[in-house]
């Protein structure tokens, strides 16, 4: 009998529980085959002998298929990753990187498989499963997760940073290694920020020019409380939707506008519904990429020593390419007649902020990260 090999070259039974049941059933059948060896011994009615060397054979062979399922088992391991975005956008060729890093640098034992475009699900629902260990590693938004961990709020905070730079310099530098390790009492472990730029609000009313022309305007904002409450202050409705639901929704008129970096404007098609867009910069909420606890406390020191270095190297893998695709992310809508408003006055909208800022403040830890944020220059 022939041991049944993956498309990936493991072993059956390191494979899904279908694949794992069939070995096992194969395995069974080997004795019940015994009866059915023709025996030369063995004529007429009388009951099949087997030879010695017959028998050791196939429990030789059991042995040997048991040995090479247990040891695989334990050895191999594949985790699941889920990303919200398309199959091109960095944020998923950056955890492809990081998974062929993390493949090398086990000899093959550890193997990430990237679930994206939301094949998990939505990015609210994922997190929800990888806090409880069903889906192993994600990459989110800061502002989604930080219904779950709250200093991801704090980087989710409007106007908190005065430049990308700044905000690489904190995130690089102990402030963000303090924040990826603030994850585990919410069931996650920090491993990597991922780049996402500045967030900006388009929308296919009218430009925006001044903090009057928000008014009234229905919004989609991400499943988050403080993104509702930041463009509710602006003075228009925020409405909460699923990422996977936006280009709908403005294709339908459901909503009038929303909010995003360059690449995910572009990538998503919104650009082809709402062809306002003003350079608000008011939010520059990263990526993270978080690992469920559960999944973390199976790996030994070594493998998790693994994981974190190659989350980090994917992070570089990852800043590289996107300067690049915002850049050309922001000709392709500017080619497709996109207007973009860079002319706006930027200080009421910063001015709205102040209710918002009282609210996350009240939580000491959260004013005293914002202010530590503040110090670095
Ligand atoms: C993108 C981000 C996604 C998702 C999306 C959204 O910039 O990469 O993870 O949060 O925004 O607005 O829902």
């Amino acid at each position: 009998m022939a041991i049944e090999w993956g498309e990936d070259g493991r072993a059956a039974s390191t494979m899904d529980p279908v694949r794992a049941d069939l070995l096992q059933q194969s395995l069974r059948q080997i004795p019940l085959n015994l009866f059915f060896q023709p025996s030369t011994s063995s004529k007429g009615g009388k009951l099949p002998v087997y030879s010695r060397a017959y028998l050791s054979r196939t429990v030789a062979i059991v042995v040997a298929l048991l040995l090479t399922a247990v040891t695989t088992n334990a050895l191999a391991r594949e985790f699941r990753a889920a990303d919200t975005q398309s199959e091109d956008y960095p944020t998923v060729q950056a955890l492809r990187y990081m998974g062929q890093l993390i493949e090398e640098k086990s000899g093959g034992r550890l193997k990430i498989v990237v679930f994206h475009s939301r094949q998990l699900g939505e990015e609210k629902e994922t997190i929800e499963q990888t806090r409880a260990g069903a889906i192993d590693l994600n990459r989110t938004n800061v502002a989604l997760i930080g219904t779950f961990v709250p200093a991801m709020n704090v980087l989710a905070m409007p106007f908190l940073f005065r430049s990308i730079e700044h905000l690489q310099k904190v995130l690089d530098g102990p402030i963000g290694n303090e924040i990826l390790g603030s994850f585990e009492s919410f069931g996650f472990v920090g491993l990597a920020f991922y780049d996402s730029g500045a967030r900006s609000i388009y929308n296919s009313v009218r430009p925006i020019r001044s903090i009057a022309d928000i008014k009234g305007l229905r919004l989609r904002v991400q499943q988050s409380e403080l993104m509702s409450d930041m463009i509710k202050a602006l003075g228009a409705e925020p409405i909460e939707l699923p990422y996977g639901q936006v280009r709908t929704g403005l294709a339908t008129k459901l909503i009038d506008g929303a909010e995003n970096n360059w690449p995910s404007f572009v990538t998503t098609d919104h650009y082809k519904y709402a062809g306002f867009y003003t350079l608000t910069e008011h939010t520059m909420s990263p990526e993270v990429v978080v690992m469920s606890r559960k999944a973390w406390e199976s790996l030994s020191p070594e493998d998790r020593k693994i994981f974190r270095e190659a989350a980090l190297q994917s992070s570089r893998f990852m800043r590289e390419r996107w300067k690049d695709l915002e850049e050309r992310s922001r000709r392709q809508a500017e080619a497709a007649g996109v207007t973009i408003v860079t002319d706006f006055d930027r200080r009421p909208f910063e001015a709205a902020m102040t209710a918002i800022y009282a609210k996350v403040q009240r939580d000491p830890s959260a004013a005293e990260l914002i202010e530590r944020i503040r110090k670095v220059d």
